[in-house]
């Protein structure tokens, strides 16, 4: 195997056509409960377990666990969760430094998406297309640094509990969110942290927004993922609305894995999008 696409489970793919690839999951701990995000998570055991539970977090990938999934490849492209939410980028880079000790002819590239989810896909998506170009490792690494300069992370959440919860924005910028029907719009910044946009009241209102920031951000026509938490309806209007304001023909949807399910909340949704 000279090529391999690593990512951890915060990007929502457990498989990829064409090009060998491997999730590593995160880990949702609820009370004494480890829901670990892989094919066989129950999600929806994990939200019931979630409405009555004392305390809940999350845990990244441990070092093995990377280096493991690296398996046998001689070259391979990790893309983690943003190091600014998470410390499974710093748990990738100690991998990658293991692995290449170990085999000093191999090389691991790390990726840090400084976003989450649909956006991580639209990474993993051009990383399989230049492999599939059979380029060279290290301009591969230095188109898809070009490509990250152009790809976005827009969300509309009705919670921010479980993000406050577990310290990823302050309780401040939670309670904006507190109030029955509000949904609190943003983007993942160029740092990698939450950036809330505006505040708007109902769902109908939040995906105008999100089409008006699209346009800002310069979307014209690119590729299109969204995210979403129990939120089939929503993703679907969002889709409906992106393709009336621009002549975009690539747009999926999916439902979000373990634990964008669990930092979203019920009804969040997440889109990535190329510009
Ligand atoms: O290491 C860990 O325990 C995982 C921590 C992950 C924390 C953030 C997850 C965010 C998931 C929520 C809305 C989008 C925010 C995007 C900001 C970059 C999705």
């Amino acid at each position: 195997m000279k090529y391999k696409i690593v990512s951890d489970s915060a990007s929502d793919n457990l498989t990829l056509d064409s090009v060998p690839f491997s999730s590593v999951p995160l880990h949702i701990i609820v009370d004494q409960e480890d829901f670990v995000d892989n094919a066989d998570v129950d999600i929806q055991k994990m939200e019931a377990a979630l409405a009555s539970c004392k305390r809940s977090s999350t845990a990244c990938p441990g070092t093995d666990d990377w280096i493991r999934a690296f398996e046998d490849a001689e070259t391979i492209f990790c893309v983690t969760i943003t190091s600014a939410l998470s410390g499974s980028h710093a748990s990738a880079q100690a991998a990658k430094m293991e692995y290449e000790e170990m085999h000093p002819e191999r090389h691991v590239y790390i990726i840090d998406s400084l976003s989450t989810g649909p956006e991580m896909t639209l990474i993993i998506e051009k990383l399989r297309e230049l492999i599939i170009l059979e380029m060279d490792g290290a301009d591969i690494y230095r188109e898809i640094q070009e490509y990250t300069q152009h790809t976005h992370l827009l969300f509309s959440l009705e919670s921010l509990a479980n993000l406050a919860r577990n310290g990823r924005v302050s309780h401040a910028v939670a309670k904006l969110a507190g109030i029955l029907g509000i949904r609190v719009v943003g983007q993942a910044s160029s740092h990698g942290e939450l950036h809330i946009l505006s505040k708007c009241r109902g769902e109908q209102r939040a995906l105008l927004c999100m089409v008006k920031q699209m346009k800002e951000l310069g979307y014209t026509n690119g590729r299109v993922h969204i995210a979403h938490n129990q939120n089939e309806e929503a993703a679907q209007k969002l889709m409906l609305q992106i393709q009336a304001a621009f002549p975009v023909s690539d747009i999926r949807i999916r439902q979000t894995q373990a634990l964008c399910s669990y930092y979203a909340e019920k009804g969040g949704l997440l889109v990535g999008f190329e510009c």
